[in-house]
């Protein structure tokens, strides 16, 4: 089965978790085993990726680490072509829409589109839409971000998203944001569009988590929440939440 077809056949039943990982957070055998417990807890699916310092060789080996511990599917997030993995079972094909940088919102996708096409990964197309703080991915982004109190604007990036074609739409507050995508924004988006809505960024407990789901979120990602010493409590209880 597809990653895509899993995605939307778990969607369809409900919420789903994702859990994203940077590979030069840690070893890739700690990734591994971050991996394994969240699969543990129910977690749909793992994402690899980070604004900076992800390389080849770190997404290769955590790819490979996490691939041979878990059998959910592993998504690469990536942040330009210089890294892609042919030991990731699929790569969100991201355009930053509110990118200032053409770079961002076509060149790199430009330069990895062979690459893509050699190494036979599946593109799983999605429109990436920055929202304040914002963070590191807005910063390298050069993203013109979203204001917290202008859903409109949120909204028409994801409606072009979906009249483009791209089937997935991700909203993100930043890795580490002190608040996530207020919940007005993600129910103003999850109103028009026909597509997934994904949301992340700053999501570090169940009541974010909660209020993100009620709000319409179809997947919510957590990461940073799995960077801290006795992170399981608050990924169970995070991933609780959304299968409630
Ligand atoms: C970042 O949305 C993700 O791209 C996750 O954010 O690290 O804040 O959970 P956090």
């Amino acid at each position: 089965m597809k990653v895509k077809d899993y995605l939307l056949e778990k969607i369809a039943a409900g919420t789903i978790h994702m859990t994203l990982v940077d590979p030069d957070k840690q070893t890739p055998e700690h990734a591994a085993e971050i991996a394994a417990d969240a699969v543990s807890l129910g977690t749909d699916a793992i994402m690899i990726g980070g604004s900076t310092d992800v390389t080849q060789q770190n997404l290769d080996e955590t790819a490979l680490a996490i691939k041979a511990l878990v059998d959910i599917p592993v998504i690469y997030f990536p942040s330009g072509a210089h890294a892609l993995s042919a030991h990731c079972d699929a790569l969100y094909f991201m355009s930053m829409l509110n990118s200032r940088d053409v770079r961002m919102v076509i060149r790199e996708q430009a330069a990895a589109g062979p690459i893509v096409k050699k190494l036979g990964i599946e593109p799983i197309s999605m429109g990436y839409i920055i929202v304040e703080p914002g963070m590191k991915v807005g910063e390298v982004g050069k993203a013109d971000l979203i204001k917290r109190e202008d859903p409109m604007t949120a909204v028409g990036y994801a409606l072009a998203a979906e009249y483009l074609g791209m089937e997935m739409i991700y909203l993100e507050a930043g890795s580490g944001a002190s608040a996530p995508v207020p919940p007005e924004m993600i129910s103003a988006v999850k109103k028009v569009i026909t597509v997934p809505l994904i949301v992340g960024g700053g999501i570090r407990d169940a009541v974010a988590a909660g209020a993100a789901k009620d709000a319409g979120a179809d997947a919510v990602v957590t990461g940073t929440l799995v960077e801290a010493d006795g992170y399981l409590k608050v990924l169970e209880e995070v991933i609780k939440v959304i299968k409630s």
